[in-house]
């Protein structure tokens, strides 16, 4: 029976957009295929350390020669969308000049692949593989990476954006910035932290110039940015936690969000930073480019930070696995403690509310705009049964968490429209190397196999269903 009808709650409106996500470097492999360059993450993974087993993607999940299987499989879930993002070196090997036409070409059969199915293609145009002879001229610290990117991302749109209507910018500009140039955790492995901060806006820069570089030519095309945000709580209502949660909070959620929706750094984070830095970087008309009118903005959640004060606390909440220093530049002394709520595999504490918070947060303190969660997902330890399946209860109930509170966010009023689970299929996650299992399918990364896991079954009951059936178990 269809439980929907008596909880006529859970029923998503008409148009909500259920979607999944990927991105380039965690699945294509064929690194040195069709006159791709490198990235700074095929250096980053062939240096030893950086990743857990000295593991690294040259074949990843094989999805550049497997792209049209994988395209029936999001058809046979029934996904209205899916996003993915375009590898800056398959376009241009070297960050700049010409286009490589066989990179482009790869993109152009799976959009056509996709849309022959009637599946939504959303790109993401900058997630993580920035070009390696870019990074050679002085990468995201050098201003001049950002007018790069605008070129890259107008050649991508004028090629493709007749056939795609939503674009993204910069996926995730914060672990762009500080996991790779002030942690050193994420490719290229630097740890300066001045230069992070310079980075983060360069990286803001690149959004706001690609953003102005692509309205020039396709007037209907949807556009917006990808910020990872999270819940922050101080540990106590003490002065000292309370200060390390307004820094938390906004080095990682106001610093990104203030300067694309508002044009303006917090004064507070630029406080906290001026020791490190003059801020001559920062050029005149510089956030007023980066403030350039969004369609709608993208959302990744995945969790809440608890922090603390004190001395002592855990260095980093990510919990990096390699040997690293601390992403939270100008504010290394703030700890990360635990909110006593149960953890997936990467530790990382589950709780819906927290994207409740960011939600209505965002609804009620940037300006009234389409937002889409574009990641939220869980890594479990995924177990394959004899009779192949995949019984992924905790994913299950995660989605299920989250998606509930994205329609109790939307019934109050918040101007979310589509959802996409984070990730399609088990790929390469990062410095954790293959570990770290996020997909709704799980990879057999011999074979190259996908299983469906329960989830993913779960998934495309609830895309059938148009949300929710029953009461959260
Ligand atoms: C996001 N952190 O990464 C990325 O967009 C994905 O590519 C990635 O696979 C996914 O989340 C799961 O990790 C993040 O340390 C990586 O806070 C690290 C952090 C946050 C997000």
């Amino acid at each position: 029976t269809d439980t929907q009808l008596d909880t006529p709650g859970l029923v998503f409106p008409t148009g909500f957009v259920w979607g999944a996500a990927t991105s380039a470097y965690q699945i294509e492999g064929a690194v040195s295929t069709d006159g791709r360059g490198r990235s700074i993450w095929d250096t980053f993974v062939s240096q030893p350390g950086h990743v857990v087993n000295g593991e690294h993607a040259d074949v990843a999940i094989d999805h550049y020669n497997r792209y049209r299987d994988d395209v029936r499989l999001m058809a046979d879930l029934g996904l209205s969308a899916y996003r993915f993002s375009v590898s800056w070196p398959r376009i241009q090997p070297l960050g700049s000049g010409a286009i490589n036409a066989k990179g482009l070409d790869f993109y152009k059969s799976l959009v056509d692949e996709l849309l022959s199915y009637g599946i939504d293609p959303w790109i993401t145009l900058y997630h993580w593989d920035l070009p390696q002879a870019l990074e050679d001229a002085g990468g995201w610290p050098s201003r001049d990476t950002s007018k790069r990117f605008a070129d890259y991302a107008a050649a991508v749109h004028g090629a493709l954006g007749d056939r795609v209507k939503n674009w993204s910018t910069v996926n995730e500009p914060w672990c762009a910035a500080f996991l790779g140039y002030a942690s050193g955790e994420h490719a290229p492995g630097r740890r300066e932290p001045a230069l992070a901060f310079h980075a983060a806006h360069h990286l803001n820069l690149a959004h706001g110039l690609a953003v102005e570089a692509m309205r020039a030519q396709h007037a209907d095309s949807r556009i917006g940015g990808s910020v990872n945000l999270y819940a922050v709580t101080p540990a106590t209502e003490s002065e000292a936690d309370q200060d390390a949660a307004r820094r938390i909070d906004g080095l990682q959620n106001r610093f990104f969000l203030d300067a694309i929706m508002y044009g303006r750094y917090p004064d507070d984070v630029l406080a906290d930073l001026s020791h490190l830095t003059g801020p001559e970087f920062i050029k005149d008309g510089d956030l007023a480019l980066i403030a350039a009118p969004l369609d709608m903005l993208l959302i990744n959640y995945y969790s809440r930070f608890t922090v603390s004060g004190a001395p002592g606390g855990a260095q980093s909440a990510a919990a990096a696995p390699t040997d690293s220093g601390s992403p939270w530049v100008g504010s290394e002394h703030v700890g990360f403690v635990n909110g006593g709520r149960p953890v997936t595999s990467m530790g990382w504490e589950v709780d819906g509310t927290g994207l409740y918070e960011v939600l209505t947060r965002l609804a009620r303190e940037y300006p009234a705009i389409p937002l889409y969660i574009s990641e939220n997902g869980a890594a479990y330890d995924d177990v394959l049964t004899e009779d192949g399946a995949v019984h992924d209860v905790e994913r299950r109930a995660f989605i299920e968490t989250h998606l509930r509170v994205c329609h109790q966010a939307i019934e109050g009023g918040v101007p979310l429209q589509g959802y996409f689970a984070w990730s399609l299929m088990d790929n390469f996650e990062w410095a954790w190397g293959y570990g770290k299992r996020f997909g709704l399918v799980y990879v057999d990364y011999s074979a190259q196999t996908r299983i469906l896991k329960d989830s993913a079954l779960w998934y495309a009951e609830t895309i059938r269903h148009g949300g929710l059936r029953g009461p959260a178990e």
